[in-house]
Formats: structure tokens, sequence, C-alpha cells
């Protein structure tokens, strides 16, 4: 038995990681936004209808691991997805590690939008 965890290089860790091949297009996904530096797509595990992840093109795990210039950039995507789904209620989640919940190694974002799943009854949702 060995307890010695394989150390993986930059460039194999991006290799092997979901996201980079769904940036490099190996894996299919519902592009929502792209730019050179950033991919908008939806969720596979959906919490919600529209549940989208927009991800920095360049491979990092954390939000530890991005540079400053990368991550204002994402924000501003995450409010244009939010507005083009009129969203009114969504949350805006990150998670960083296992503890955290973190899944995927590769820095995401999550915008969930929040249907109002009362408005077929013709109740509205409550003031939370
Ligand atoms: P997190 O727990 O924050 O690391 O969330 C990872 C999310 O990534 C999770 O909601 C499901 C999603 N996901 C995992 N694999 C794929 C995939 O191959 N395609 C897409 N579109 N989403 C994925």
């Amino acid at each position: 038995i060995t307890t010695q965890k394989a150390i993986l290089t930059p460039h194999a860790m991006a290799a092997a990681c979901i996201f980079c091949k769904i940036i490099k297009g190996d894996i299919p996904s519902f592009k929502l936004f792209e730019n050179e530096r950033l991919l908008a797509f939806l969720d596979i595990q959906p919490l919600s209808l529209g549940h989208a992840l927009v991800v920095p093109k360049h491979h990092g795990a954390k939000l530890t691991d991005i540079p400053d210039d990368s991550l204002t950039e994402i924000l501003p995507v995450v409010k244009k997805l939010a507005t083009a789904m009129d969203a009114e209620n969504f949350n805006v989640l990150q998670n960083n590690g296992r503890l955290a919940h973190q899944e995927v190694d590769h820095v995401h974002f999550h915008m969930i939008p929040k249907p109002n799943q009362a408005e077929g009854l013709g109740i509205e949702w409550p003031a939370q």
C-alpha cells in the first residue's frame, strides 16, 4: 500500500480537467457566453432551469489560483446571464475545496436562478 499522492504537473492537471475539456470542445456543453478568456455554459446537474457556470479558460483549481484581472471579468458575465434570463431571484455560488463542496477543480461561479415555484398556485414567493 502506498500513501503517496500522485503529483501532477500543471499541464497534466489541465489535461485531466473536465472543464478544460469543455473549454477545448472535447466534451460538449450548452454554451451561453464565450470570449477569449471566459466561458459560460449550463450545469449538467442543474439545481434549477438555467443553472449556469462561468469559468476562466485558464486552468486554476481555486479562487486563490486565479489572477485578479481574470477574476474581475467573471462577475459581469454572471450579471449578464442573470439579466438575460430575467432571473429576478438567483444565487451566485463559488466553492473552493472538498470541505466546501467543490467537485470540479477548475474555478467556476454558479449562477442559479430561483424560479418562483409558488407562481403556478398564485402564491407569491415569501420574502426572505
Ligand atoms: P462544484 O460542486 O461547485 O464543484 O460544482 C461542479 C458543478 O459542475 C456541478 O454542479 C456539476 C457540474 N458539472 C460536472 N461535470 C460537468 C460536465 O461535464 N458538464 C457540465 N455542463 N457540468 C458539469
